[in-house]
């Protein structure tokens, strides 16, 4: 059976390509998920694809993919930044996570630097653009495959 993947994007992440396209690149999440679509198929991964700007609902993914053994893509928006409740909801799965970000959020203000996911996650990936996306799910397909 084909394994899934969950790539789940934070706050604002639904107004990519609309404005800022010097920080995030002019793609919008629509051309993102997109080619996430047709990189998953080449790998026969299976693909939860979600955005939203809500904490509680971000974390029910996650719980969600930890009860069905998925790996987990996550670009938390902001909410990387101050989140107790996203680490403490990685921290209680046993899925693999990766955590990405469009820019490289270590060039950019102080209060970007700090990270609550990349404790918690298995590996980061981030500055590509919305390349990232696409190198994430090779890596997460190698995780995948080493786990079973
Ligand atoms: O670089 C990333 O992927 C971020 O996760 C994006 C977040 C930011 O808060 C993180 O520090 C880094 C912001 C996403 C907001 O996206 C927008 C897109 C277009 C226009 C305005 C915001």
């Amino acid at each position: 059976m084909a394994k899934t993947i969950y790539i789940l994007n934070g706050p604002n992440l639904n107004l990519l390509g609309q404005r800022e396209p010097d920080i995030y690149g002019s793609l919008s999440l629509a051309d993102i998920e997109r080619d996430c679509r047709e990189l998953a198929e080449e790998f026969d991964l299976s693909l939860e694809f979600h955005q939203s700007n809500h904490e509680g609902q971000l974390v029910d993914w996650i719980q969600q993919a930890g009860n069905n053994s998925s790996g987990i893509i996550l670009n938390a928006g902001a909410y990387t930044h101050t989140s107790v409740a996203l680490h403490d909801a990685i921290r209680a799965g046993s899925s693999p996570v990766i955590e990405l970000h469009l820019s490289n959020i270590h060039a950019r203000e102080e209060f970007r630097h700090k990270s609550y996911v990349s404790p918690v996650a298995t590996g980061v990936i981030y500055g590509f653009g919305g390349d990232g996306y696409l190198l994430a799910i090779r890596a997460m397909s190698k995780l995948l495959d080493t786990k079973s």
